[in-house]
């Protein structure tokens, strides 16, 4: 045996060896490059030809030949045992178990505050109101200034808030949305404004940082309080049950004139006095008053002509009551075990 086909066996050998073990498809396609490559082992053997006598050359030739179509051969097979390998270890990592049990989806559930905003809502836009939103991010002077609440008044204390810049706060009320409304200069108003609101108060059963409020206001000409009374009474009436009658105290409130707290007679005890409305009979439920003319002038109406009210009422609060929650931090939880209940 030549010198020559001593080594083209001895390579044919070593790669077929070498495919035995490979234990995957890139290994194998190394494997094809460092032995059929265009600087492999066998191709080697094929650039020595300059040193084989010129009639043994188509010999040589031919035995090379003849080990790269066996190697090949043999890494075709490895090819797809290698290849039926991988696809039947997908499968089997993909493989579906029928007979488990199937995955339940998690439902969520409205949240109350949806259902009661819903619920004002629909009364509201019963009697012919709008509903409007408007931004949360507000300027210092939509939110206090123009309802009539200057600087260094007492009731910016009272609504300390969130500052942005010196001019620029999270509002404390939407308050905002009806100045600008009323700046728009399209009367009548009959509009009610429901968003998230923000104080810089600590977090207890009653308070926190971020609640949500309801306000109303209605502008036309020949507005009375009497008006006011009568919206207010039909809406606790549609909110806590026919039966339920209306108390207004005498109250302050810097963009009202008069202003005025008003509360529903329990529904509960229906005002005989329980735990639930302290023996007092009475829950208060919101504030409201006749637009301070100041509001209404800086706001860009006169006040000779157009008068009206505004209202405004705690989300929360009301929420709160209908269902009968004792610690408003639940309604921020999101525990969807407590949602469910309403
Ligand atoms: C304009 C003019 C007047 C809105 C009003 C109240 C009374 C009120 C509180 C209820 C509980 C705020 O959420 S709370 O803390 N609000 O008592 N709000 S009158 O008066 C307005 C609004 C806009 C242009």
């Amino acid at each position: 045996m030549s010198e020559f086909e001593k080594r083209v066996r001895e390579i044919e050998e070593n790669a077929s060896e070498a495919i035995k073990k490979a234990a995957d498809l890139d290994r194998l396609n190394e494997i094809r490059i460092s032995f059929l490559g265009k600087k492999g082992i066998l191709t080697s053997v094929l650039k020595s030809m300059k040193d084989v006598p010129p009639e043994d050359r188509p010999m040589v030739g031919k035995w090379v030949n003849d080990a790269r179509a066996v190697i090949e051969g043999r890494m075709e097979e490895t090819r797809r045992y290698l290849e039926a390998e991988k696809q039947n270890a997908r499968l089997k990592a993909e493989e579906i178990d029928v007979t488990l049990p199937a995955k339940t989806k998690a439902y969520g559930h409205r949240h109350p505050n949806t259902s009661v905003l819903e619920e004002v809502e629909r009364i509201f836009v019963g009697m012919g109101y709008e509903v409007i939103e408007g931004p949360e991010i507000e300027y210092d002077e939509y939110n206090f200034t123009k309802l009539n609440i200057p600087a260094n008044h007492p009731a910016k204390d009272e609504q300390d808030t969130f500052y942005i810049t010196d001019d620029i706060l999270l509002r404390t009320q939407t308050s905002p949305v009806q100045a600008r409304i009323m700046e728009q200069g399209r009367l009548p108003i009959r509009m009610i404004a429901p968003g998230r609101v923000f104080r810089s108060d600590e977090v207890d059963a009653t308070h926190s940082p971020s609640f949500h409020q309801i306000e109303g206001l209605v502008i036309d000409k020949g507005i009375t309080f009497a008006d006011l009374k009568g919206t207010l009474d039909v809406f606790a009436k549609k909110l806590f049950g026919p039966d339920t009658k209306t108390k207004f105290r005498p109250h302050h409130f810097p963009f009202t004139e008069p202003s005025a707290e008003v509360d529903v007679s329990c529904f509960k005890c229906g005002g005989k006095g329980c735990r639930f409305c302290k023996g007092e009979g009475w829950i208060e439920i919101l504030g409201c008053g006749m637009v301070h003319p100041h509001v209404l002038e800086m706001c860009g109406i006169d006040p000779e002509v157009y008068g009206g009210f505004a209202f405004g009422v705690g989300l929360e609060r009301i929420t709160l009551l209908k269902y009968e929650i004792d610690d408003m931090r639940l309604l921020y939880e999101n525990d969807v075990r407590f949602l469910r209940q309403f």
